[in-house]
Parts: C-alpha cells; structure tokens; sequence
C-alpha cells in the first residue's frame, strides 16, 4: 500500500528533529513517503531491477510490523518469559525470540525469492527455495538483546541481504552463498522496538530511518542520508569485562576517561546491552561501541554474519567506520554461521583515536 500524499497543508506531518546539517530533513512541506514507495524508488534507480527486491523488503517489513505488534502487546498476551529450550550458543530462548523467527521465515518465504535464512536462533541454515526466482539470501537476529525483553528494554531485529553466486538452472543456494562477506551485502538494517518502532536500512545508497505509525499501519521516512558525527564524547562498553580484555583496550579506556583540559574528556559512558540500541545511539551522537575479545571469549560474544555485519554496513553507509582490532569487519570472510567477531565501531575521529592504541 502506498501513501503518497502532499502535506503542505498539515500542520501536524512529520518534522524531523536533527542538529545534524549533513542529514536530510524530512518536513511538513515535503511528501509522506512510505517505506514502500521508497524501497521502489532505491530499486527504480538500478536499470535491471525487477521489482522483486521491493517485493522482498515489503516482506520483511510486513514481518517486523507483526512483530512489532507483539512486542507492544507481550504483557499482555503473557508470552513473555523462557522458553524450555535453549539455542545453540546455550542461551534460554525467549518466546519473543522464537515469535519473530517464525515471522520472519513465513514472511519471507511468501513471494518464493528468497534461497536461504541463517537465523540466531537456528542451528543450521535453513534452505527454502532453489528455482532461479529464488534469488536471495537472509541473514537476521530476530530478536536482539533478548534478555532485555521482559523489562521493557528497547529490542530489536537485525537483517542482511545477499544476492544468490550461483544461479544455474537446478543449483540450489550452498553455504558458501550464506557465508560471503559483509561487503557484499546488497541490503542491510534494523528494526528497533523502543519507544515508537523505527525501521532504519541501507541499499548501498546512505541511510534511512522510518518510523512506524500503528494508526495507519506504515512505516513513514523521518531521516534520509543519515550521518554519524565526525566525532562523539560517548563510549559504550560493558565494563564488568574491564580486567578479562587487552591491555591495549584497557589504556584506551582509561584515557577516554581521563579528564582533559579541554573538557573533550572524560567520555560518558551508555550502554544499553542490546547492540542495535546502542548502534543506533552511536549512530546519531556519535562516539565509539567496544566488544573485544576477553580472556574467557577471546572472540568476543557478538555474532558475525547476522547481527555484526548489518550493522557495520550502516555504519559504515552513514560515514562510521567498523573493525574487529584488526581488520575491516565488513572484509571478514566468514567460515561459519554463528562464528564470532571482536567489534570496535564508531565515529572516524573517535576511531582513528581507538586505532593508534590498538596498534
Ligand atoms: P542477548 O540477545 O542474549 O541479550 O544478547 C545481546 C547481545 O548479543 C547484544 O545485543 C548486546 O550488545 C550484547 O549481547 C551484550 O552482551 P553483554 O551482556 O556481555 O554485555
């Protein structure tokens, strides 16, 4: 469904709240742009496109609003609380978690395009479609920061896109279709259910966020081109983990919180505990997000290909840069599907800083 109406007369249509002068605003004298039109407009702008890309994004949405929905009603439908199992990383599944991995695979597998789902919350990739139609594949985190679920705490849906290698008539999509890297994604983005649920993605062509309005069942554009600031004063790090990481990540957080005469220091410390949130914050406020390797886990907890490279995809899209210590995350070539990555993320100043005590 597509509304695309002029709001000129509208006193009350969106206005967009941003002190950022390189974003886009979105305001009262522009048109409302769905999430719809705007995919087909992303897709419009490559000469090949056969509307079947629009037809998958229109799908996942279609998923995250249900989801969405679910997660305002969970209280009250009692679905909240534990699961009796467990997923493969032996973490309790949450019934949310399990709701919205369903969702999203039913959704998806509605317009027969997608080849392949690897989910958090399976233990093998799913295969689902292998005639040439079927052309993509879905990476998603259904539910991230699952145990900030039963108290209200902002969750959300993390995906990735790739194109299918090989699509020679009777090849069905392999492994290695699944496992390419971040670099490679054609789409990338989150849904975040807080305090309105916003839906932010990325083709390749910058990045935007929609808000969901429940009234009218759409997602509606409040940013376009969003851009992370050159620079932050916020860092976010679980800092229980302080004395299981490298030395080197130690020196960095005890200089960022050492005051400076310039009032640039100490850095103020947010963290949320559900990636997407904090990425999200990072994104607008700039600053760096820290997931080293500890003695314990030396690769980190975060997981890769579905919930780290989507969301180094936007980052990077909004001018942001991503590295595992070493290395570009985005270049990373995965050798499994629930494989996991240190993560050091931020704002380019806030990163070359990182970087010179990483070195
Ligand atoms: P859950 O989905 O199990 O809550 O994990 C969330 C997460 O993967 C990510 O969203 C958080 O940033 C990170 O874990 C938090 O991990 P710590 O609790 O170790 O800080």
């Amino acid at each position: 469904m597509f509304v695309n109406v002029n709001f000129t007369n509208f006193n009350k249509a969106i206005i967009l709240l941003t002190n950022n002068k390189n974003q886009m605003e979105v305001n009262n004298t522009e048109r409302l742009t769905t999430i719809d039109h705007h995919i087909s407009r992303e897709e419009s702008m490559h000469p090949t496109a056969t509307g079947e890309f629009t037809s998958l994004l229109h799908d996942l949405a279609l998923a995250i609003r249900i989801i969405s929905r679910e997660v305002r009603r969970a209280g009250i439908n009692d679905i909240l609380g534990l699961t009796s199992t467990s997923n493969i990383h032996g973490e309790k599944q949450q019934k949310l978690d399990q709701y919205a991995n369903d969702i999203i695979k039913k959704a998806m597998s509605q317009g027969g395009h997608v080849c392949a789902f690897a989910s958090e919350e399976d233990d093998e990739v799913t295969v689902v479609g292998k005639d040439r139609k079927s052309k993509y594949i879905i990476l998603f985190d259904p539910l991230d920061g699952s145990s900030n679920i039963s108290i209200n705490v902002t969750i959300g849906t993390i995906f990735g896109v790739y194109r299918r290698i090989d699509l020679s008539p009777g090849q069905s999509c392999s492994i290695s279709d699944v496992l390419q890297p971040g670099y490679k994604l054609i789409t990338a983005g989150y849904a975040l259910y807080g305090s309105s649920t916003l839906l932010v993605y990325s083709t390749g062509n910058g990045v935007h966020s929609f808000t969901y309005d429940p009234t009218i069942g759409e997602f509606l554009l409040n940013k376009q081109y969003i851009r992370v600031p050159k620079q932050g004063s916020w860092y976010s790090f679980n800092e229980g983990n302080y004395y299981l990481v490298d030395e080197k990540v130690r020196k960095y957080l005890d200089y960022i919180k050492t005051p400076s005469e310039d009032k640039k220091r100490p850095f103020t410390l947010r963290y949320i505990g559900t990636l997407i949130a904090d990425l999200h914050r990072l994104l607008h406020y700039g600053g760096v997000y820290l997931y080293p390797g500890t003695t314990k886990n030396p690769n980190g907890k975060l997981r890769l290909i579905y919930e780290v490279n989507p969301l180094a995809f936007i980052l990077e899209q909004a001018g942001g840069r991503a590295t595992d210590g070493r290395r570009r995350i985005l270049e990373i070539a995965p050798e499994d599907i629930h494989q996991r990555t240190p993560l050091f993320m931020g704002s380019p100043d806030d990163m070359d800083l990182l970087e010179s005590f990483l070195k």
